[in-house]
């Protein structure tokens, strides 16, 4: 049998049957008893752990695990991770950028389009039997607009390419100026009062928490449209949901939320929300591709040849 792991979250039957055969998985459980017996068991003889991107590792976990060596994210981001609390137990960090690039940067369209074209009322219509009949509501077209996009990095990058296609101008926000022919802004409200859709995809962390605040919300206004595909924590949650109930923004389309699985109720009605759980990356393509990438890290570390894709 392979060293033992320690499996925080499931992924594809395909990158299951791959760590089963080469691993001695250990299933993390959800309830706190069977936690510790599973610690009190397995807990010294673990030496990687499987996490997804929205979830990291908590550092009491971590802390616990003396022989761990690895903690290999199956997604892109982690800012569920704290990276110099594992510097100083010694524990590698990977993840998989770049293979979810382009789902996640075509999620931020697609909730764009929802949003303004209206297309879950439209399809509601449809399969309600209410056409032909009264139509539903003229939508807003989404092409040749000022877009804004928080974060120019892979995925800003990717969205920026695809809203090449839509006419109207590009502009980003960033810690500091890309080579790029777009417009960068260096103040997030300012690129916020000059975009009718702002588009945050940067990461998560400190200096990002509740970046998307009362202020950005209202430069962006009661006809702005803000897409987040990040993660919930950078947009301030509360006053984001005022601004869509009492008028001052104009729609929004949410892939990620500051406490996942939870939704603010507020939302659940609102025709100009779309709303999706977490599914940026979730194409088979993709999650088998992150998969693979995961995979490639852990048997890196095990073989003592350099990770793929480290973080730290
Ligand atoms: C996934 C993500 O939801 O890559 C990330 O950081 O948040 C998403 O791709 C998740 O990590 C899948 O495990």
């Amino acid at each position: 049998m392979g060293a033992t792991l320690l499996q925080l979250c499931p992924v594809l039957p395909a990158t299951q049957a791959t760590l089963d055969a080469t691993y001695d998985v250990v299933r993390w459980p959800a309830e706190p008893a069977e936690q510790e017996a599973v610690l009190a068991q397995h807990g010294a003889a673990i030496r990687a752990v499987v996490t997804g991107g929205h979830l990291g590792i908590e550092t009491a976990l971590a802390e616990r695990l003396p022989a761990l060596g690895i903690v290999s994210i199956n997604g892109v981001g982690y800012d569920r991770v704290d990276l110099p609390a594992m510097q100083r137990l010694g524990v590698r960090v990977s993840n998989t950028p770049d293979v979810l690039t382009d789902d996640v940067a075509d999620l931020a369209i697609a909730l764009m389009l929802n949003v303004m074209r209206g297309l879950p009322a439209a399809e509601q219509h449809v399969r309600e039997g209410l056409w032909p009949g009264a139509q539903p509501a003229l939508a807003r077209r989404a092409s040749g607009l000022r877009y804004g996009i928080v974060g120019f990095g892979r995925i800003g990058q990717a969205i920026a390419l695809r809203l090449s296609g839509f006419g109207g101008s590009i502009a980003y926000t960033r810690p500091n100026r890309k080579e790029t022919p777009h417009e960068y802004h260096e103040d997030i409200r300012a690129l916020a009062a000059a975009s009718d859709v702002l588009f945050v995809a940067t990461s998560a962390s400190a200096a990002t928490r509740g970046l998307v605040d009362r202020a950005v919300l209202d430069a962006l206004g009661p006809r702005g449209v803000l897409v987040n595909v990040a993660r919930g924590s950078i947009i301030d949650e509360p006053a984001l949901v005022a601004a869509l109930t009492e008028g001052r923004l104009g729609a929004a389309g949410l892939d990620v939320f500051e406490n996942e699985p939870h939704v603010p109720a507020a939302l659940l009605p609102l025709p100009n929300v779309s709303l999706a759980p977490h599914v940026g990356s979730a194409t088979h393509e993709t999650r088998l591709a992150m998969g693979n990438l995961m995979l490639a890290n852990l048997d890196a570390f095990f073989a003592g040849d350099p990770l793929p894709t480290p973080v730290v």
